[in-house]
C-alpha cells in the first residue's frame, strides 16, 4: 500500500528545493502563462475552489511537459465589506456567524480574534497556501500577495489603474440605476446575494392615463405600442394606493410607490383603494387620447412595474389571453358587474408587422402554443419571449401608428419615449429584472445614486473593443462565447466604490473604497512583477514606474530591478488561459477583458479563458445545512493524489464536477494496483523478439497518447484521464493476461514510462516516486510529454485483438451449441487467400453503391464465382457481418500461432491452426477472414 501521504511530502520537498515552479524569464523557450482568481479570504479553500484551481494546475503541469515554459501564480483576495462584516458579526456574538466558525473548526479562544478584520486577512492566506501546497499544485509562490492597503505595493498599483482608467474617461459620476440593499446601504452585487446572482436593473416607461383628477399609472417595457391600446388591467385582488408625486396624485401598488422613493422623487401615500373600485371605469391614454376601459386580470403582479399594465392585445400574449378569458363568456363580466357587451366590443389593433408571425402575433403564437387560459403561465412566458424577439427586434410599425408608420420598432421606440417625455405623459423607471436578496436577508431594491463612482461599461465604444477582444479569444468550451456577447452588450455603469470595507482608497476621493470586483481586473499584470517590486523602496513606486513597466511610456525610473520588471511583463504577458467557475462570465471575467483592452495594446488582450461547471458533493451542491460542505484540507487527509484524480474524473465542461467517497476509494485501488504494477514488471526479461500481442500493445499505447493529447488540448481532463489512465490500465491488464505474464520487455517499459507521463500531471508525487524508483534521476514533472507516431498507430494491428478475442468467443459459443464439455482438440482453419481479396472488393464497392447486381459483378472471383456470389449477396444484406478491418491469411495465421499457449490455456485442450485449403475437412471450407472456422471434436 502506498503511503500517500509520505510520498507527497517528500516531492513537494525536493520540487521547491529544485525551485522547480519558479519560473524564470527564458527567451529560448515559449512561454505559458495561466491564472486562477485569487479567492476571497473569508474562510478556507473546499473542493469547489479545488475544481477550479485543479483545471489550471493540470494545465500548467501539462504546457510545462509540453517545452513550455509556464507561469503560474497565486494571490490571495482580501478587499470588500464580507470580511468586515463578519468581523463585526463575531464581534456582536452573532450566533450564526459564531456557529461558521465552529464548523469550519476554531474554538471560542480562536474564534475572538476574528472579530478584527486583519487577523481574517492574516490568517486565510496563509492557510490557503498550505492547502494549496500540499494538494501538490506547481505554483510560483514567490510571486504571492493579498490585495488593499495592508500590501501597500498592490495598493499603489490598483490607485495607477484607476487613474488611468479615468484619464480614459471610463471612470464617470452621475445618476445611475444600482441594484441596493436598503439595510446595508450600499449597492448590492453577485457575491453579495444568497438569491438573484445576475439579476439587473431593467428601464420601464410609466405612462400616466387621467383618470378624474388622478393619473392612473402603468409600467411597460413596450411604450411604441401605445398605438394598440384598447384597455387597462388591474388586478381586482391587490390594494392600491393614491399617492402625492411631485405635483400630481397617481394610483399605483404600494410597493411602487415604495420604490419610486429611491428614485429621487417625492412620494407621499395618501389613500389606499381595492383593484375592484376601479373596474370599470375609464381613464384616457396619453397621445392617441383615447378612452380605456379599466378591466379585471389575475397576472398583473403587485410586485412588478405599477401593478397596473396596459393592454395591447395584438402583440401581448398576456393582454390577449386576458381578453379572450373575459369575452369567452359573461361569467367574469358579472362577477365584477361590468357591461359584457362594451368588453365584446373591444378587438386588437394591429399595429406592428412582426415578420411570419403577422399583424396579430399574441393571438397567432397563443393558438400555436395552445395557451388555454391566463393561469396557463409557462406557456404564456413561451409566447411572450417569441413575440418579444420577433415583434421588438424585426418588426416595423404599419400605418395605424400615425408618423411612425414603416420605422422599425427599434427606433420608433427611442423617439416615442422622447415625445411622450418631453410632453409629459410619460416617465422612467427602474425596476429588477427578479427578485435579489442580501446576505442580510434584505430583499435588494433599484435605487438612483449620485455620488457614487461608476466604472462606465455602458460606454459603447470600449463595448465595440471588448467584442474586438472576445473575437481574438479561445474560450473552453466555445458555446459560452454567447454568454460573454450578451454580458458586454448589457453591462451598465458598474457602481465601483463602497464606503466601508477592506480596499484601495479611490485616489481622487478618498472617501470611497474600490471594491472587489474592481480592483481585480488588470492584476495578472502584476504578477509579473509581485517579486521584484518588493525592493523597491516604496516612496518610489509611482505611476511613472507602472508607466514604464507595463505601457513602455515614460522616463525610466531609476530603482532596483527595473529592468526585470519590464522583461518579465513584456515576456509573460498576455495571460494564455484564465479559468474558473462559469458563474464569474457574467461579471468578473468580462471586466478582466474590458480592463485590458482599456489599458493594455492588442497584443497584451487575453489568449483563452475556460469555465467549468460547479464542483458538488455526492450529487448535490454544496452547502453548509446539507452536511455535505467539504474543505480542501480534509479531502487531502485522503491522499492528494487520489484526491486531485477523483476530482477531475467528476466532470467536464460545464457540466457539475461531482465528488463522491466511492470513486476516491476506487481510485485509490487503482492507484495501488498501478503502483505494484509498475514495480513487478518494469524490469522483466521477456522474450527479445517483438510478437503481434507487442505491435499490438505499441499500437495501443500511440493511440492512447493520441486520445489523451487531444483532449488535454481541450481542456477535456476527465477524457483524458479515461484514456490515459483508466483504458490503458485496461490495456496492460489485458496485455499480460495474453502474453501470459511473459511481456516483451522494452515494449513494456515503453508502455510503463508512457503511462507514467500522461498521469504526471493528475498524480504528480506517485509519477515522481515511480519515476525514481526506476532508476530515473529527472523530475517526471519536467519530462517531455510522449507523442503519438502515426505510423505505429495502426488499424491492422488495433485489429488482432478484437480478432482474437472473437475467436474466443466463437469457440465459447460452439462448444455451448455441441454441448462438449471436455474437448479432445480443436481445430481452427484459416480463411483461403481469396476470400481477403473477395471482403476487401466488396467492402470497397459498398462504399460506392448498395445496387446488388452491380456490386456482385465487381467482386466475383475468378474460379470461384458461384461461392463469390452467394456470399455477397448475403453479405449485401447483412454488411454488419464483415469484419471492421480486413488482415490477410498470413496474418490471421501467425496470430493464431502466437496465441497457441493462451488458447491453450483458455480452453484447457490441445489446438491446431491449419490452413483451410490445405484441409480436406468439410468444415474449413467456412472459414472467413475475421472468423476462423471451428472444428471441436
Ligand atoms: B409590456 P417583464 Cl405590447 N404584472 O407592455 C404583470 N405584467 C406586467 C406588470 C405587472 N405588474 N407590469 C408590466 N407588465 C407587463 C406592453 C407590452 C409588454 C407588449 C408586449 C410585450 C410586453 C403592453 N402590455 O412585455 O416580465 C408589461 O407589458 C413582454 C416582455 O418585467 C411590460 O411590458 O419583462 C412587461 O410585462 C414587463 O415584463
Amino acid at each position: 500500500m502506498i503511503d500517500f501521504k509520505a510520498v507527497e511530502k517528500k516531492w513537494q520537498k525536493n520540487w521547491q528545493e529544485a525551485r522547480l515552479f519558479e519560473a524564470e524569464v527564458d527567451q529560448t523557450k515559449p512561454k505559458f502563462f495561466v491564472t486562477f482568481p485569487y479567492p476571497y479570504m473569508n474562510g478556507y479553500s473546499h473542493i469547489g475552489h479545488f475544481y477550479s484551481a485543479m483545471r489550471v494546475e493540470i494545465l500548467a503541469r501539462y504546457k510545462r511537459m509540453r517545452g513550455f515554459n509556464v507561469l503560474f501564480p497565486q494571490a490571495w483576495h482580501c478587499t470588500g465589506s464580507p470580511i468586515l462584516a463578519a468581523a463585526q458579526r463575531i464581534k456582536e456574538q452573532e450566533p450564526k456567524q459564531l456557529q461558521i466558525m465552529k464548523d469550519m473548526g476554531f474554538t471560542e479562544e480562536e474564534t475572538k480574534k476574528f472579530s478584527e478584520p486583519t487577523h481574517w486577512i492574516e490568517f486565510f492566506p496563509r492557510e490557503w497556501k498550505k492547502d494549496f501546497q500540499e494538494a501538490g499544485m506547481s505554483i510560483d509562490f514567490r510571486r504571492e500577495f493579498i490585495t488593499t492597503n495592508i500590501n501597500p505595493y498592490y495598493d499603489k498599483f490598483i490607485q495607477w489603474q484607476f487613474r488611468r482608467l479615468k484619464e480614459l474617461g471610463y471612470i464617470i459620476q452621475g445618476k445611475f440605476p444600482v441594484v441596493w440593499c436598503p439595510k446595508d446601504n450600499t449597492p448590492l452585487q453577485d457575491h453579495s446575494r444568497i438569491e438573484g446572482e445576475g439579476e439587473t436593473t431593467q428601464e420601464f416607461t410609466l405612462l400616466k392615463f387621467k383618470t378624474g383628477p388622478d393619473y392612473l399609472v402603468a409600467a411597460t417595457l413596450r411604450p411604441e405600442t401605445i398605438f394598440g391600446q384598447t384597455n387597462l388591467w388591474v388586478n381586482p385582488d391587490v390594494t392600491y394606493v393614491k399617492a402625492g408625486v411631485n405635483n400630481e396624485t397617481w394610483i399605483l401598488s404600494e410597493a411602487a410607490a415604495l420604490k419610486l422613493k429611491e428614485q429621487e422623487r417625492n412620494i407621499n401615500i395618501l389613500t389606499t383603494l381595492p383593484g375592484t373600485s376601479l373596474l370599470g371605469k375609464y381613464a384616457i391614454a396619453p397621445f392617441i387620447n383615447k378612452q380605456l376601459l379599466i378591466l379585471p386580470s389575475s397576472f398583473c403582479d403587485p410586485d412588478k412595474g405599477t401593478g397596473i399594465v396596459t393592454s395591447v392585445p395584438s402583440d401581448a400574449p398576456d393582454d390577449w389571453i386576458g381578453l379572450y378569458d373575459l369575452q369567452k363568456d359573461d361569467s367574469l363580466a358579472k362577477k365584477y358587474t361590468l357591461d359584457y357587451k362594451e368588453i365584446l366590443e373591444l378587438k386588437p389593433v394591429p399595429i406592428i408587422t412582426s415578420q411570419d408571425l403577422g399583424e396579430l402575433p399574441a393571438e397567432h403564437v397563443c393558438k400555436i402554443l395552445g395557451v388555454r387560459n391566463q393561469h396557463d403561465r409557462e406557456k404564456l412566458e413561451e409566447a411572450k419571449h417569441i413575440v418579444y424577439k420577433k415583434g421588438y427586434y424585426l418588426g416595423i410599425m404599419n400605418n395605424h401608428c400615425g408618423k411612425y408608420a414603416n420605422m422599425p420598432v427599434e427606433r420608433a421606440r427611442d423617439l416615442i419615449i422622447q415625445e411622450l417625455t418631453s410632453q409629459g405623459h410619460a416617465e422612467t423607471f427602474y425596476d429588477l429584472t427578479g427578485r435579489v436578496i442580501c446576505r442580510c436577508l434584505t430583499a435588494g431594491t433599484v435605487k438612483i445614486v449620485t455620488d457614487q463612482w461608476f466604472i462606465d461599461y455602458g460606454n459603447h465604444h470600449w463595448k465595440k473593443q471588448a467584442h474586438e477582444a472576445l473575437k481574438r479569444l479561445t474560450l473552453y468550451p466555445e458555446k459560452v462565447r454567447q454568454q460573454f456577447e450578451h454580458t458586454i452588450d448589457w453591462l451598465k455603469p458598474w457602481a465601483c466604490t463602497r464606503e466601508e470595507g477592506t480596499g484601495t482608497r479611490l485616489p481622487w476621493d478618498a472617501k470611497w473604497l474600490i471594491e472587489s470586483l474592481s480592483d481585480s481586473t488588470l492584476y495578472m499584470a502584476y504578477y509579473t512583477i509581485s517579486h521584484w517590486i518588493k525592493d523597491v523602496p516604496l516612496e518610489d513606486v509611482n505611476d511613472n514606474l507602472f508607466d514604464y513597466v507595463f505601457l513602455s511610456r515614460g522616463k525610466k525610473p531609476t530603482v532596483p530591478n527595473i529592468d526585470a520588471m519590464r522583461d518579465e511583463f513584456e515576456y509573460w504577458y498576455p495571460v494564455d488561459l484564465r479559468n474558473s467557475g462559469k458563474d464569474l462570465v457574467q461579471n468578473h471575467l468580462t471586466f478582466y477583458l474590458f480592463n485590458h483592452v482599456a489599458l493594455f495594446p492588442e497584443k497584451y488582450w487575453p489568449r483563452g479563458i475556460s469555465v467549468n461547471g460547479w464542483g458538488t458533493v455526492n450529487g448535490q451542491k454544496m452547502a453548509k445545512s446539507l452536511g455535505n460542505f467539504l474543505l480542501l484540507r480534509d479531502a487531502l487527509k485522503l491522499g492528494a493524489d487520489p484526491a486531485r484524480i477523483t476530482r477531475m474524473t467528476g466532470g467536464e465542461g460545464l457540466d457539475d464536477a461531482n465528488w463522491d467517497y466511492e470513486t476516491i476509494e476506487a481510485v485509490t485501488t487503482r492507484l495501488n494496483q498501478f503502483s505494484s504494477f509498475v514495480e513487478e514488471w518494469y524490469a522483466f526479461k521477456g522474450p527479445e523478439e517483438q510478437r503481434t500481442i507487442d505491435l499490438w500493445l505499441e499500437a495501443q499505447i500511440h493511440t492512447l497518447i493520441k486520445e489523451t493529447t487531444t483532449a488535454m488540448e481541450q481542456t477535456l481532463f476527465r477524457t483524458a484521464l479515461q484514456h490515459g489512465f483508466f483504458t490503458f490500465q485496461n490495456v496492460l491488464k489485458h496485455y499480460l493476461k495474453r502474453t501470459k505474464n511473459n511481456p516483451h520487455k522494452k515494449t513494456l517499459q515503453k508502455a510503463i514510462e508512457t503511462q507514467l507521463s500522461l498521469l504526471a500531471p493528475f498524480a504528480p508525487h506517485l509519477c515522481e516516486e515511480l519515476w525514481n524508483k526506476l532508476g530515473k534521476d529527472t523530475f517526471i514533472s519536467t519530462e517531455a510529454w510522449p507523442t503519438p507516431e502515426e505510423t505505429k498507430i495502426n488499424q491492422e494491428l488495433n485489429y488482432t485483438e478484437e480478432f482474437i478475442t472473437t475467436a474466443v468467443e466463437d469457440i465459447t459459443s460452439v462448444l455451448n451449441l455441441s454441448k462438449i464439455e471436455q474437448p479432445e482438440k480443436i481445430t481452427l482453419f484459416v480463411s483461403a487467400p481469396w476470400k481477403y481479396t473477395f471482403i476487401k472488393t466488396l467492402k470497397k464497392n459498398l462504399e460506392k453503391t448498395r445496387n446488388q447486381t452491380e456490386l456482385i459483378k465487381t467482386c466475383i472471383i475468378p474460379g470461384h464465382e458461384k461461392e463469390t456470389a452467394s456470399l455477397a449477396s448475403t453479405l449485401i444484406k447483412n454488411p454488419e457481418k464483415l469484419p471492421s478491418v480486413v488482415l490477410d491469411e498470413e496474418m490471421e495465421e501467425r496470430i493464431l500461432r502466437e496465441s497457441l499457449s493462451y488458447l491453450k490455456a483458455a480452453f484447457e485442450t490441445e489446438i491446431t491452426i491449419l490452413k483451410a485449403e490445405e484441409s480436406t475437412e468439410k468444415k474449413a471450407s467456412q472459414a472467413m477472414p475475421g472468423k476462423p472456422a471451428i472444428l471441436i471434436v
